[in-house]
């Protein structure tokens, strides 16, 4: 018979699709820096290459499935997208990064638009940075490291879809992305996850304060 996985979600901490104690609200898709909510709330913001699972995970987190829009097809987030808990903060679905596809224009406001977003965004608490289990970090990934090493933030990083991934494989991916980090001088929290098998979630949302 097959070993169960390790990281297989305990019966006892299975958490519920609908969870009564989140309140959760979609509060408006900005598109430039003007239509970023003034109210201060503290913001927990999800950056990643796109397809990674960035809209699939926030939808894991809420309980609320199809709020943020997924697809298999990369690029479909192209604004910053805020949803609203417990009406005291904001989870921030940003577009993923590394999409060929989307005009040069368009990705290059978006790129000025996340890298002001990550530089001055006063109430910015907390980066998770989403990475695909199943590859090595990519070029832009190891960018967004450096690029966090000098931010005022707490950085995370999240390793998403270990739900495709056997024991073996997951601690390499581990040991890979615990390397890289090492590599930068950088001390990171890792947390795994997958959007399918709902993993994770509470050990980010314990980050969402
Ligand atoms: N097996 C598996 N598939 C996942 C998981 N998370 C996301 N996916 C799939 O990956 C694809 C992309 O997911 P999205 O959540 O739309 O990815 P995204 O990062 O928001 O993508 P963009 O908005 O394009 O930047 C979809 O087909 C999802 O169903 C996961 O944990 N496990
Ligand atoms: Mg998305």
């Amino acid at each position: 018979m097959e070993k169960p996985l390790e990281f297989a979600p305990q019966p006892e901490k299975r958490v519920a699709t609908r969870d009564a104690h989140l309140e959760v609200q979609f509060v408006k898709s900005a598109s430039g820096w003007k239509d970023l909510p003034e109210d201060g709330l503290a913001e927990f913001a999800f950056i990643g290459r796109s397809n990674v699972g960035k809209s699939s995970l926030i939808n894991m987190l809420l309980g609320r499935r199809g709020l943020a829009h997924t697809s298999g097809t990369p690029g479909k987030t192209q604004t910053l997208n805020y949803y609203v808990v417990n009406q005291s903060y904001y989870l921030v679905d940003l577009p993923g990064f590394g999409y060929a596809r989307t005009s040069k224009t368009n990705r290059l406001s978006w790129g000025k638009l996340i890298t002001r977003y990550l530089n001055q965004r006063e109430n910015l608490q907390t980066v998770f940075h989403l990475i695909d289990s199943r590859h090595p970090p990519t070029d832009l990934d190891q960018e967004v490291m450096e690029f966090m090493k000098g931010l005022p933030v707490l950085y995370v990083v999240v390793l998403t879809k270990m739900d495709k991934l056997n024991q073996k494989e997951r601690h390499a991916t581990r040991r890979e992305i615990e390397r890289v980090l090492l590599e930068k001088s950088l001390e990171v929290q890792i947390v795994e996850s997958s959007s399918v098998k709902k993993i994770g979630r509470q050990a980010i949302l314990n980050l969402c304060i």
